[in-house]
């Protein structure tokens, strides 16, 4: 997936080849300017040839988890990390010499910081840490949940907590699934956060946590605030959200289940982590008039939309910005359904397997909303990676992280029903009218506004754990108090120490930062603002399409094409005009719903 895109643009760093450790001189050479050349442009060739292999053998892993390639997949992903470790320590030699030039300079601070879980030099180290991280991420490739005391699998477990409406089978498979797949991984999860910590020390930082905050172009403690600051700006949605469904949840579901007051309860959300709440867009739609009046997911199914066809439908959207279709390899090497016959890691990622036009996403596409936007997300991460092909290898990444997750986002934006009618999705006589702009908002902040707790939190969780604020034996209460206090929701039944949630979400066993989802949603409305300015739209923000527009895709390439190559503020000023980060547009394109909500909110409990 991406994660492992970057992780291993990020391992080139270190992915110090056994034949490059083994030939490498006893004395290291005197460091000046020439020798950081020589040393990053070494590191650089060895890296790039080295994670194709190791790409081919993690995506053989993802798909096809056996025994076997978890024990590949570990051997591969220890080697890689070796490497990256001896870049990254020999970057630290280099990285404060004077005179060294822009590129020379930049390269070596992305060796250093661009690890995402580092091991130390010690002997087996990198080997235990590459057992505990891939035994965690095939265990929830392969994890069950139950339905109806039947075991059910993660992509399927995940559409049917969007579709019940009983509380009882939502409980059901909210605590199964987290039983099942979070519990067993806790004791891994201590020694791999352990070990990683270790190795981010040897690398000159305080924990993995402050190893992560380091990637963004400025001090860590300021990357950290800058993050509460945009917090701080979106809150005040997110807490007229917050109020107006916890009160149509007590409406549908009585006192019971939902109270009028305190916490929501996780299961009821339409989301195994309550991340994105469109699921249950049915259950808080405006009563009479306001309703959008279709489900994205109703369409494809009407049209006989197979998952293929849904993939293709998402190309001929960047191919309208002028973007060249994809290659024929991307057809006959993704995985766009679940296959029937082998365990897989069905969480969706996007590949680039030969760092130059070896794309893939990876999916077990389902018919419907959800997984129509996550395919216009994944090949988001394609066509940037295609775009940024042309850079030299320690600069084919994103401009920041969340630029990678928030290029697909964007354009997933313009499906807005007159999109929708262009591609023969929707009658033209079904167009919602104006009177429907709340609905049509109301939908959109049910994920994308509902998200932005969720994307902070994660992290909030495991920079403590890395920094010790957050110790093995309160891992989950930790976790529990963080959800509470960002997103006010709780889960259906107690939890306690013999549990662990958060290994319960992808990305925990997995190692992928979350951040970077956090800023992708505040930085896909300011692109997605910029773009519709660029056409010249003048309607409401959220009725915007720029599908077709070529002009908005020749700049979004230049931004994309760019690659990590500058700092990200240069790259969002190519596209947007602003060197800033920040959720002023979001909060902008929710403003009618704002308003809509605080008049609905009157009188009724707020907070938690
Ligand atoms: O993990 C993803 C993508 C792959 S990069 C499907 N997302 C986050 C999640 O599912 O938790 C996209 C939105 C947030
Ligand atoms: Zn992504």
């Amino acid at each position: 997936m991406i994660r492992t895109v970057i992780s291993t643009a990020a391992l080139a760093c270190a992915l110090a080849s056994p034949a490059v450790a083994q030939n490498a001189p006893a004395a290291p050479a005197p460091a000046t300017p020439a020798t950081a050349d020589a040393f990053v442009a070494e590191a650089e060739k060895t890296s790039a040839d080295r994670s194709v292999d190791a790409q081919r053998v993690a995506w053989v892993n993802a798909t096809y988890i056996t025994d076997d390639t978890d024990a590949l997949a570990a051997k591969s992903g220890a080697e890689m990390t070796d490497l990256a470790v001896q870049y990254g320590l020999g970057a630290a030699r280099y990285q404060a010499l004077p005179g060294l030039s822009y590129d020379t300079k930049r390269k070596l601070d992305l060796m250093r910081g661009g690890i995402t879980l580092p091991a130390p030099t010690t002997a087996g180290q990198s080997a235990e840490l590459a057992t505990l991280t891939t035994r965690m991420s095939s265990s929830y490739g392969k994890g069950k949940g139950l339905l109806d005391g039947k075991p059910i699998n993660g992509s399927d477990i995940e559409e049917a907590m969007g579709t019940s409406r009983d509380p009882a089978k939502l409980q059901e498979m909210w605590v199964s699934w987290h039983d099942n797949v979070g519990a067993p991984m806790r004791a891994d999860y201590a020694r791999m956060s352990a070990i990683s910590n270790e190795g981010a020390k040897e690398l000159g930082y305080a924990d993995v946590g402050a190893l992560w905050r380091s990637g963004y172009d400025m001090p860590p403690e300021q990357f950290a605030r800058l993050t509460d600051q945009i917090w701080a700006e979106v809150e005040p949605l997110y807490k007229a959200l917050h109020t107006y469904v916890r009160w149509k949840l007590n409406e549908k579901y009585g006192n019971a289940v939902q109270p009028k007051t305190g916490a929501i309860r996780a299961d009821l959300l339409g989301n195994m982590w309550a991340q994105e709440w469109g699921n249950i867009y049915d259950i808080v739609a405006p009563a009479g008039a306001g309703d959008v009046g279709y489900d994205i997911g109703d369409l494809l199914k009407a049209k006989n939309y197979d998952p293929t066809r849904m993939v293709k439908q998402g190309e001929a959207f960047y191919s309208s910005l002028g973007f060249k279709p994809l290659p024929e390899t991307f057809w006959q090497r993704s995985q766009i359904v679940k296959p029937a016959d082998r365990e897989v890691i069905c969480h969706a990622s996007a590949w680039d397997v030969d760092n130059v036009d070896d794309i893939r996403i990876k999916m077990c596409t389902k018919v419907n909303a959800d997984d129509f936007i996550t395919i216009h997300h994944e090949l988001g991460h394609n066509y940037y990676q295609r775009a940024y092909n042309q850079q030299p290898f320690f600069y084919k990444n994103g401009a920041n992280d969340g630029f990678h997750e928030a290029i697909g986002d964007t354009v997933a934006l313009s499906i807005t029903p007159d999109y929708l009618v262009k591609i023969g999705l929707l009658d033209a006589a079904r167009v919602p009218s104006a009177d429907k702009d709340i609905g049509l908002l109301l939908r959109q902040a049910m994920d994308k506004v509902a998200f932005l707790p969720f994307g902070l939190l994660i992290d909030k969780w495991r920079w403590g754990v890395f920094s010790g604020a957050i110790k093995p034996d309160q891992y989950q209460a930790g976790w529990d108090a963080l959800r509470l206090q960002y997103q006010g929701v709780k889960p259906p039944v107690a939890r306690d120490e013999t549990k662990f949630d958060p290994g319960a979400k992808y990305h925990i066993p997995a190692a992928v930062p979350y951040t970077r989802y956090f800023l992708a949603r505040v930085l896909q409305f300011q692109f997605y603002e910029a773009a519709c300015k660029q056409s010249g739209w003048k309607g409401p923000l959220h009725r915007c399409s720029f599908y077709g527009n070529k002009a908005v895709g020749e700049k979004l390439n230049a931004m994309l094409a760019m690659g990590q190559s500058k700092p990200w503020p240069d790259a969002l000023e190519v596209f947007t005009g602003s060197r800033q980060m920040s959720g002023k547009a979001l909060v902008q394109y929710f403003a009618p719903l704002k308003a809509w909500l605080d008049k609905q909110n009157k009188g009724k409990p707020q907070g938690w």
